[in-house]
């Protein structure tokens, strides 16, 4: 059976990785598996950080590389990482991630990603990420 895939998106400094530490703790604490991973490969230290968060959960992080910008490594190390899960029967796989540069996530939810427009519509998205 394929991984279950928790991808958390959200503003900078919204709680992602932080929240993808206490879902981790839980969901092995409910007898899954869970594997992090590190797609966040834009602010510095992010990858390091989860790996302290998943060593604080007791679950393993795939992470291969540290920085990189351009969404496609971002991609290549999620996709790859679902293989990993696979391979080692992890049956959840907890993706973390960073808000791509000179993008952001709109603020209700559908499509994905657009680019920002509004200051009072930046402010409404980040208050509703908490
Ligand atoms: N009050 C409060 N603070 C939180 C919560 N979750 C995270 N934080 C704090 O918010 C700050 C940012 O948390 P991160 O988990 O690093 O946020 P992030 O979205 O991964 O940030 P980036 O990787 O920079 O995009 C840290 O100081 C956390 O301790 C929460 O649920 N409540
Ligand atoms: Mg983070």
């Amino acid at each position: 059976m394929p991984p279950t895939v928790i991808l958390l998106a959200g503003l900078q400094g919204s709680g992602k990785t932080t929240l993808a530490g206490k879902l981790a703790l839980w969901l092995r604490k409910q007898g899954n598996t869970p594997m992090l991973v590190a797609a966040d490969l834009q602010r510095p230290n992010a990858v390091q950080q989860l790996q302290i968060v998943g060593e604080q959960a007791g679950v393993p992080v795939y992470a291969t590389v540290a920085q990189a910008t351009g969404s496609a490594i971002r991609f290549a190390v999620a996709r790859d990482s679902i293989d990993e899960a696979k391979r080692k029967l992890h049956n959840i796989v907890i993706i973390d991630t960073a808000r791509p540069a000179g993008r952001r996530y709109r603020a209700d939810g559908a499509g994905g990603l657009d680019q920002g427009r509004g200051r009072s519509r930046r402010r409404s998205c980040s208050s509703s990420t908490r």
